[in-house]
């Protein structure tokens, strides 16, 4: 009797929910390379290398924990290229009994696995994925009666599941949430914490210069990859966090510094995602830290309901909604991104710090992806499908099941409101707040119209205006209605030309490939 096992390349975590009971012996752990997994949109470079490098090494960590496996390497001239086909080729090398795995993350290849039992004509067992708190079933069950879906009240009851940052059936502290105290710009500080780089061993360098040769046409630059692709070095990099930059984590979360790409944020999405790290174990070390006096609670309950909360509620939406939640288009925005998208040339020096630091490093924090990059796409009216296909290829930590939530309901308010009440725009004025950009930049933020006016505050009105009809009906949209419709009507068409001759002007040629 054998059991195969495939282990996708994001399900690299050694308490895998397909491996539970398994008996080592009996069974054969299938990993494979597969080149529609690496171009089904165009990952950034330093995203197909950390994920390859790290592939690799998990498979070495489990031959070590004594799992015989069978990995199948792009490069394999007989690779047939899918998951699907190198499954076919699997059974015929193996002649397994049945099929256990773990669900995929995301609809595409959860359509391949419903499909193994009937072509391969044996059982396959698809297991939940326990890495994640709540089940697809647990979400229905809570979203299901309710009118809207807000996640706060869907944190306290991961809050309540978890036990995390809990004094019996209160919360610590005695709220819930301690964001009053957090959301300060941040200052350039010498003494700011640094993330820890790795250099690329071996396996590494090779996944390097397989990714330079064959994916010449990806985004974005593979110098200076330092990313940790063990559980053990992604370890390291929890720990240098917690000791170094969560105490401040609450406080500047919100905030942007030229020149600074990590500021106070854990960067722990890619090895959480990937299943390098465990989301609980990191949350529970988090709250050991504010325990143990070392770090304030508005910083640790910040933390922890990024993951149980925001991070789980998006996975709930993204499975509830369906595979036809990509298409969704509310605002029915059709503009192509600018070209400058995919090389960060633009002179708004907000949106050239953000962009140009995701094609180096493959990541960007949380307010230049949705306050910056989001921002401005959702202002200029691009096409969310689109703005969608960008994050998905250009982020390390980005796959479907959190991206496309992110991107399509909280960024690009293409949902109507499911994820976000109401759309997540800006002027000028909220990036002048919480960051130093603009005294970088050739726009002065103060300026509505003019040569030298920031384009964030004329697109700003003018979306409002081109809304109207959407939109006004919001509540929470009531003040920029009541602003607008205060203002002159010489104000109003000199505002609506300006943001018409920048978006006349605009490159808006989409990708470049
Ligand atoms: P920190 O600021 O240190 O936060 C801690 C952790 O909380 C993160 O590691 C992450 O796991 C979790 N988290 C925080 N915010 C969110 C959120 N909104 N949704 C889900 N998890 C969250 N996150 C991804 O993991 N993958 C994506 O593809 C992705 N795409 C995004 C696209 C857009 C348009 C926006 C606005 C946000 C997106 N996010 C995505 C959420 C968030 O920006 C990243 O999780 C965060 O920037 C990762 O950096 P960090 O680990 O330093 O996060
Ligand atoms: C993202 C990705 C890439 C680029 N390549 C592979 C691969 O070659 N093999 C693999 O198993 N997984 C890869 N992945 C991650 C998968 O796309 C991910 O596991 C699915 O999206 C889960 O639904
Ligand atoms: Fe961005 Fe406008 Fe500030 Fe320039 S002035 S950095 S374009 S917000």
């Amino acid at each position: 009797m054998t059991v195969l096992i495939p282990i996708l390349g994001d399900q690299l975590s050694l308490g895998l929910s397909s491996l539970d009971g398994a008996d080592p012996a009996d069974t054969v752990v299938l990993m494979m390379e597969v080149a529609d997994e690496t171009t089904y949109v165009r990952h950034h470079k330093q995203k197909l290398a950390y994920i390859l490098s790290a592939m690799r090494h998990h498979a070495a960590a489990l031959s070590d924990a004594g799992w015989t496996v069978d990995y199948v390497r792009l490069d394999d001239p007989d690779n047939a290229g899918s998951f699907t086909g190198e499954l076919a080729r699997a059974v015929g090398r193996h002649a397994p009994d049945r099929i256990v795995v773990t669900e995929a993350g995301e609809w595409r290849v959860r359509g391949m696995q419903d499909e193994w039992e009937t072509l391969f004509g044996i059982p396959v067992d698809i297991r939940t994925d326990t890495r994640f708190i709540a089940t697809h079933a647990d979400f229905e069950a809570w979203a299901k009666d309710r009118a809207e879906l807000t996640m706060e009240w869907f944190y306290r009851e991961m809050r309540r599941r978890t036990g995390l940052m809990m004094e019996g059936k209160k919360p610590a502290g005695d709220r819930w949430n301690f964001d009053k105290e957090n959301r300060k710009p941040a200052k350039a500080d010498l003494l700011m914490p640094r993330p820890l780089a790795f250099a690329p061993d071996a396996i590494t360098a090779e996944v390097i210069a397989l990714v330079e040769a064959r994916f010449t046409d990806h985004p974005g630059s593979l110098d200076g990859f330092d990313w940790a692709v063990t559980a053990a070095d992604a370890a390291a990099q929890m720990e240098q966090f917690i000791t170094h930059a969560l105490a401040d984590f609450g406080p500047y979360e919100d905030a942007m510094l030229t020149g600074e790409r990590h500021l106070w944020h854990s960067i722990m999405s890619p090895y959480i995602n990937s299943g390098l790290l465990d989301p609980l174990d990191l949350c529970a070390r988090v709250e050991a830290a504010w325990r143990a006096g070392r770090v304030p609670i508005q910083s640790a309950e910040g933390f922890i309901r990024q993951v149980i909360g925001w991070r789980e509620f998006m996975r709930g939406i993204y499975w509830r909604e369906g595979p036809d939640y990509v298409t969704r288009n509310h605002l029915g925005h059709t503009r192509q991104l600018p070209r400058w998208y995919w090389t960060g040339e633009t002179d708004m020096h907000c949106l050239s710090e953000a962009i140009g630091q995701t094609l180096a490093t493959a990541h960007a924090h949380h307010i230049q992806r949705l306050m910056v990059t989001g921002n401005f796409a959702l202002l200029i009216g691009a096409d969310p499908a689109e703005v969608h296909r960008w994050y998905l290829e250009v982020y390390l930590d980005a796959y479907e099941w959190v991206e496309l939530p992110n991107t399509l309901g909280m960024s690009q308010f293409a949902d109507g409101g499911l994820v976000g009440s109401k759309p997540y725009i800006s002027s000028g004025a909220y990036i002048d707040r919480m960051s130093d950009y603009c005294r970088h930049c050739r726009y002065d933020v103060k300026k509505r119209v003019g040569e030298d006016a920031c384009p964030f505050n004329a697109l700003y009105w003018n979306f409002i205006a081109r809304h109207d009809e959407a939109l006004r009906g919001n509540r929470r949209m009531a003040m920029p209605y009541r602003t607008w419709d205060k203002q002159d009507g010489e104000a109003k068409r000199a505002t609506r030309a300006q943001a018409a001759a920048f978006l006349d002007g605009l490159d808006a040629s989409g990708p470049p490939y």
